[in-house]
């Protein structure tokens, strides 16, 4: 009797460590599918579907289909905490896809570095992402490659600027990481700092930082924080009397910004690590799917979302090539991608995307928009040239 408890103990124990990968092939994604984050998170949904879709209907990994399995990752660091955990333990995902704030990527890669679980970030910018370990890379190009871009077509459109305002997101780790790239390229672009103003990405009255920046007589104002914060801040900076030029930072880069400072977003500048007109055939392709469901051209967090799940499948299907995927063990096979994601080249609608040794994303071709309202509601983003 003892001994038949011992071996189905033992049974059990061993089938833990030697589980097999499941078939459809589970990929994680952890997205703020809710709170203000959403306004971001939303798009990156849309973006990550679209990819699944693609695939599967594509053959999936050399005829085995993937399937997403989705955990809302919210806005907090907490909530992307348990989306990983669940993912790792319960899901049994075979990589992840996510968070979507650096904020959020700073507490929970973590966990998937410990537990052995390739995560490719999809919009984390900040400093210092792919060093958070081995198994961490990401498709999200970062604030210092990214950001100096608006500065330089801001100067293209208005040589005459000189005084610069920088506001940021103090309690958010992208927005601290982005300020800093955003007031040295001032500085190296011979610009002044005139001032710099913090506030939170849960303030909405902005009527303090906008006095500051009245006061400094500045002919360019930029912006780090999220979507909620800084479309407010757009709209109480234009209603409060400022004129010049807004550059705007990575996290007003959707047009869920548009509810939110309605007529008032006009003008903002925003750098991009995507084009809708990126020529490669990967792109037209995802462009002509995103179109034919959402009558618009795609932005640029759906094109790294999508990015980052095909870079996921891609590798899958190299590894696929050696020993099929039912074949393996989950934990061999995690360990197996994350070497394998990181030797890869891969075609997506970012164009040509590899990865430096750390995961760093090498990425050839970057962008400014500049969005223009046509009413209080309705408006795009024009690429600049
Ligand atoms: C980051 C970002 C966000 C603004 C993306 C949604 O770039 O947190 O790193």
């Amino acid at each position: 009797m003892k001994r038949v408890a011992l071996t189905v103990m033992l049974g059990l124990l061993a089938s833990a460590h030697a589980q097999k990968v499941q078939v459809p092939v589970p990929i994680g994604v952890a997205l703020a599918q809710t709170s203000n984050t959403a306004l971001l998170g939303q798009e990156q949904v849309i973006g990550a579907k679209l990819a699944e879709k693609h695939i599967n209907a594509h053959g999936g990994i050399n005829g085995t289909p993937i399937k997403l399995v989705f955990q809302d990752a919210a806005g907090d660091e907490n909530s992307a905490i348990n989306a990983f955990q669940n993912l790792i333990t319960k899901a049994n995902v075979v990589a992840i896809v996510g968070p979507t704030l650096s904020q959020q990527a700073f507490a929970a890669d973590p966990i998937a570095e410990r537990a052995k679980v390739p995560v490719v970030g999809p919009s984390n910018t900040a400093k210092g992402i792919p060093q958070i370990g081995d198994y961490i890379a990401r498709v999200s190009a970062p604030v210092a490659v990214v950001a100096p871009n608006a500065i330089k077509q801001a100067l293209k459109i208005d040589p005459k600027i000189k005084k610069v305002a920088v506001l940021y997101a103090q309690n958010d780790a992208f927005s601290t990481s982005e300020t800093g790239t955003f007031q040295d390229a001032a500085k190296a672009q011979g610009l002044n700092v005139a001032t710099v103003q913090k506030f939170q990405t849960t303030d909405t009255d902005f009527t303090t930082q906008v006095t500051a920046v009245l006061n400094s007589g500045a002919d360019l104002v930029i912006i780090s924080g999220l979507a909620a914060d800084g479309g407010n801040l757009v709209k109480q900076l234009r209603q409060l009397g400022y004129k010049g030029l807004i550059v705007g930072g990575n996290g007003l880069n959707t047009s869920n910004i548009f509810p939110v400072c309605q007529q008032y977003c006009d003008g903002v500048i925003i750098a991009q690590a995507y084009s809708p007109a990126q020529p490669s055939a990967a792109n037209q392709l995802f462009v002509k799917e995103y179109r034919a469901q959402y009558k618009k051209d795609p932005p640029q967090f759906a094109a790294q979302a999508y990015a980052g799940v095909q870079v996921v499948a891609d590798a899958l299907r190299a590894l696929d090539h050696q020993k099929k995927l039912s074949q393996w063990n989950l934990d061999d096979l995690r360990t197996a991608l994350n070497k394998q994601i990181l030797a890869g080249k891969y075609n997506t609608p970012l164009g040509e995307v590899r990865f430096d040794k750390e995961g760093e994303v090498l990425q050839k071709d970057f962008y400014v928009a500049q969005i223009k309202m046509q009413d209080a509601k309705n408006g795009s983003f024009v690429y600049l040239k």
